[in-house]
């Protein structure tokens, strides 16, 4: 047997469109709201994207429209890290292009954005989309990190797209792959090459929103599935009452999977690091917060407890970010007079003889095994890979030897025993939660409409989703809005901004008026694992960070 009881009902699942595009698609027409404007850098964007900056946020209304049932032919490409629900996007995007015009084709290219590149491609068709509906991962076509940047490598796509007749490219991706969107859409319409591109907006980060993209998929299936593991720790801690629990999350700089879980599992502690570096907080204080909460709880007799840690935490603390700021552009300058020393222990000391005084600090006072992790290669779009440095394990290290001394000092008489624990890969490929299907076929169905309008330079943008699906709201919004200039390789690039956590917005501020409670308390919350079938408030519940940001 190779599919599971699950796998199979899932098949069956139809997922729930928004009102607007569950009649005949042919019968809807774009409304343009006002020009939208970028985050920031406004000027300097234009520059780099003439033709897409300033356009109007469109919605979708009953009404006529020219032209949506002309033949199309549209590739797709799913890019980046996996996120539950990116099949149900291209099975949206099948099922929309048919509904306008039974001959519209749709073209996976594999492997990524290379794919597009190299012109690995896939036909797909009904039969062979089947298998993958309502499924987690991105084993379809696969997925890739390759950053499209240079003419040539436009010019390859161009010629890919002519070769198969693709009048539409649409990539579902993460905030540097939909600035990759955004780049080759103005690149397309700059050489007339008549091939839109639309993007769509993935990652189980969730650091690509704004008012129109209220969350990115794959981040509601995520956090339930880290959450449930939480839970089950949290209850074995309570139930042994002898073990301390560090839990790395994943997220990248954002912490916003770390405070979705916060809030559904209500551990003793959880560092979120926007907090920490808006308080400018050092890493010796942060070790100081744990190490508080475990001596508390020790006081009332609780040696054990759960720690939440965003897996993008080093980067926020201010000595290790400034740190990290001048590797990076030291290695972007200096990488390959670095690559050609022999060993370790050459270049450590060829990377701190080239930092200023405070950062040679900071450095040399890491473990080792930090140091090295923290000198591994960026990624093809320059950030620092998060997801490897092992912050749980350095954070067991410096606690255990903050409560050593405070032990010698009397302050502290329990006792800490210690696991480290990293969720992040495990959560990324689940069957999508209900929420996450529905919403990732609606934003692939509006993706076949915003094509067939002619749009280009367009996310697709399903909102209003903490109400039922039935009163969704689709549209799109140009990528530009969500663009600035930022220093990438040690250069200003115009690139999509983080949504990192607003300190503002009420998801934190119920967290903040919480967490001194449940550090000292055991308040566990135990969400247990996702439900496919049941009731809609079990079911198709929303995550806590959406319900509250929009006052629910
Ligand atoms: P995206 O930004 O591409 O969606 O990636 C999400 C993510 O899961 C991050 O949370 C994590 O830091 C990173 O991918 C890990 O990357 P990789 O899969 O290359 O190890």
């Amino acid at each position: 047997m190779n599919i599971s009881p699950l796998q199979k009902a899932r098949y069956e699942y139809n997922p729930k469109l928004p009102a607007i595009l569950r009649g005949k698609l042919t019968n809807l027409s774009p409304v343009s709201g006002e020009p939208t404007c970028p985050v920031a850098d406004a000027d300097k964007i234009k520059e780099f994207c003439p033709h897409t900056c300033f356009l109007p946020a469109v919605s979708f209304v009953e009404g006529k429209h020219e032209g949506l049932t002309r033949a199309m032919t549209v590739g797709v490409i799913l890019s980046g890290g996996q996120a539950p629900g990116g099949h149900n996007v291209i099975s949206g995007l099948f099922d929309g292009l048919k509904a306008l015009n039974k001959d519209n084709r749709l073209i996976g290219f594999k492997g990524g954005p290379s794919g597009l590149i190299s012109d690995s491609f896939i036909e797909i068709t009904e039969k062979f989309l089947a298998p993958y509906r309502n499924t987690g991962g991105f084993d379809i076509i696969g997925s890739g990190r390759t950053k499209l940047e240079t003419e040539d490598q436009f010019d390859k796509c161009i010629a890919t797209c002519r070769s198969h007749g693709v009048n539409a490219v649409v990539i579902i991706g993460g905030d540097d792959s939909n600035t990759n969107a955004a780049i080759l859409a103005e690149y397309f319409i700059r050489k007339n090459a008549g091939i839109q591109v639309i993007g769509c907006p993935k990652t189980i980060d969730g650091d690509l929103k704004n008012d129109n993209i209220e969350i990115s998929f794959g981040f509601d299936t995520a956090t339930k599935t880290y959450s449930e593991l939480i839970g089950n720790l949290e209850r074995d801690a309570n139930s042994a009452k002898k073990y301390w629990h560090f839990i790395k999350l994943m997220g990248r700089s954002a912490s916003h999977i770390a405070l979705e879980c916060a809030l559904q599992t209500q551990p003793n502690v959880t560092l979120i690091s926007e907090e920490i570096e808006e308080n400018k907080t050092s890493l010796s204080d942060v070790v100081d917060y744990i190490a508080s909460a475990v001596a508390k709880r020790a006081a009332n007799g609780n040696n054990f407890g759960i720690v939440l840690i965003p897996e993008g935490l080093v980067e926020f603390i201010p000595e290790v970010k400034a740190l990290i700021g001048e590797l990076n552009d030291l290695l972007a300058k200096e990488g390959n007079a670095y690559s050609l020393l022999s060993n370790d222990k050459a270049r450590q000391e060829f990377i701190a003889s080239h930092l200023s005084t405070t950062s040679a600090t900071a450095f040399a006072f890491l473990p080792d095994g930090i140091r090295k992790q923290l000198l591994m290669d960026r990624d093809p779009h320059g950030n620092v890979q998060v997801s490897r440095i092992e912050t749980e394990k350095l954070l067991i290290e410096l606690v255990t030897q903050r409560l050593a001394d405070w032990k010698k000092e009397g302050k502290f008489s329990g006792s800490f025993n210690a696991l480290n624990h990293f969720f992040g890969y495990e959560g990324r490929c689940a069957f999508p939660s209900n929420f996450d299907a529905d919403y990732c076929y609606s934003l692939g169905t509006n993706a076949a409409l915003l094509i067939a309008c002619g749009l280009t330079g367009y996310l697709s943008s399903i909102t209003n989703l903490s109400a039922p699906a039935d009163q969704w709201k689709a549209g799109g919004i140009p990528v530009t809005m969500m663009m600035n200039m930022e220093q990438r390789h040690g250069e200003q690039k115009p690139v999509i901004r983080k949504a990192l956590v607003d300190l503002k917005d009420k998801p934190f501020t119920y967290f903040a008026q919480h967490r001194d409670t449940w550090a000292v308390e055991t308040a566990y919350t135990y969400p247990g694992a996702i439900q496919y079938y049941g009731p809609a408030e079990v079911c198709d519940r929303p995550t806590m960070t959406l319900l509250l940001e929009q006052g629910k």
